[in-house]
């Protein structure tokens, strides 16, 4: 009897000096403290509870009641005084903090597209709607199609014009360009009339300066059809460059060649970030070349699926980083890749 009201008598002081010590907890961190000592694994109520089987039989519901009281209490008494003290600090923090609903909020950074990017739909826009698909093709391509179907065979001289990153696979390669899409797409619609853009990236083993990169995007432009003629070429040419730079744009084209088409030229629009002055973006002359083209050759036609007898086209590769320097005013193709956010964002 003795032990029992030793028992409990215990539990009564402890519940009432942790009644006691909870009234001198006014921090968060007091607080947290203050359950450990009266409600952790090692406190003195979790230790009587362990003792329980050791009291005498007839003893130990009494005790395991009054112990499960005491602790219910404590608990109760912990939130409350939790809830109360996290809502003291909120109201000191209302009257000690001034709120200043002025200030402007943080920016959000906000993503864009790549002036890249950006470029190339303006270009799908135009051609859109003159009638052409896009089409894509590969960028790991072999050697039959970017060079040898496009009437380029191995030994020929031309292959120089095209310095080429090889792969470790014989006769695969990185493409050089975006024209062997124009086989691709041929055999695809061949005999059918076809009206196509490729877009994409092209790699080149070059000597890089402000207009030269090794990794750059292309598009091809391919009309295939019967009746067509290089009087379509150059409208269809000077038109895409009126929508794209405006209609007071100076354009001329000079004669050039390429093995795939016949005759070839290129296109040059004159320099806007020099006005036709000379500067290093066009290298002092003036204009700024940013296409190549011509009437696609009879050889690539029939390579292509067509009879080259009743069928001719179109053909011409744009360079368009080359047209989004001209329009921007951009005097280094170094930039488009070179992931400055200070360029970048001005797009
Ligand atoms: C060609 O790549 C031909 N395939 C174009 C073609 C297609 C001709 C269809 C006839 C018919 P060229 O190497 O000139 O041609 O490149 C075409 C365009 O790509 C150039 O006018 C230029 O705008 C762009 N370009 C060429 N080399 C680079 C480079 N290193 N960096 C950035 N742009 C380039």
């Amino acid at each position: 009897m003795e032990a029992q009201e030793n028992w409990i008598n215990k539990l009564e002081r402890l519940q009432d000096q942790a009644f006691k010590d909870l009234q001198q907890a006014h921090k968060e961190t007091e607080l947290q403290n203050w359950h450990v000592t009266y409600l952790g694994r090692s406190s003195e109520l979790m230790g009587i509870f362990s003792h329980i089987p050791q009291a005498p039989k007839e003893q130990r519901p009494l005790i395991g009641q009054k112990a499960n009281l005491v602790k219910q209490a404590l608990e109760s008494q912990y939130s409350t005084r939790l809830e109360a003290l996290k809502q003291e600090t909120l109201e000191h923090s209302l009257k000690s903090e001034k709120l200043d609903i002025t200030l402007p909020g943080r920016k959000a950074t906000r993503g864009r597209l790549h002036i890249a990017t950006q470029i190339l739909r303006e270009i799908y826009r135009i051609f859109a709607e003159m009638g052409f698909q896009i089409y894509l093709s590969p960028e790991v391509e072999t050697d039959a199609y970017n060079f040898e179907l496009l009437n380029i065979p191995a030994y020929h001289p031309a292959r120089d014009l095209w310095d080429t990153f090889y792969t470790t696979t014989p006769g695969v390669i990185m493409r050089t360009h975006t024209s062997p899409g124009q086989i691709r797409a041929m055999r695809e619609f061949a005999p059918n009339p076809v009206r196509v853009v490729l877009p994409g990236m092209v790699y080149r083993y070059e000597q890089m300066d402000a207009s030269h990169e090794i990794q750059f995007n292309q598009l091809e432009l391919l009309a295939v059809g019967e009746n067509i003629t290089f009087g379509d070429l150059r409208g269809t040419l000077e038109d895409f460059a009126h929508r794209m730079y405006g209609e007071d744009v100076q354009t001329r084209m000079r004669p050039s060649y390429f093995p795939f088409t016949e005759p070839s030229a290129e296109m040059d629009v004159q320099c806007i970030v020099c006005g036709g002055e000379g500067c290093p973006v066009c290298s002092g002359t003036g204009w700024l070349e940013i296409l190549g083209c011509g009437m696609v050759h009879p050889v690539v036609l029939k390579n292509g699926g067509y009879d080259p007898k009743i069928f001719s086209g179109f053909a011409a590769g744009l360079g368009p980083e080359r047209i989004a320097m001209l329009r921007y005013h951009i005097e280094d193709i170094r930039y488009f890749w070179s992931n400055d956010v200070r360029f970048l964002e001005q797009f």
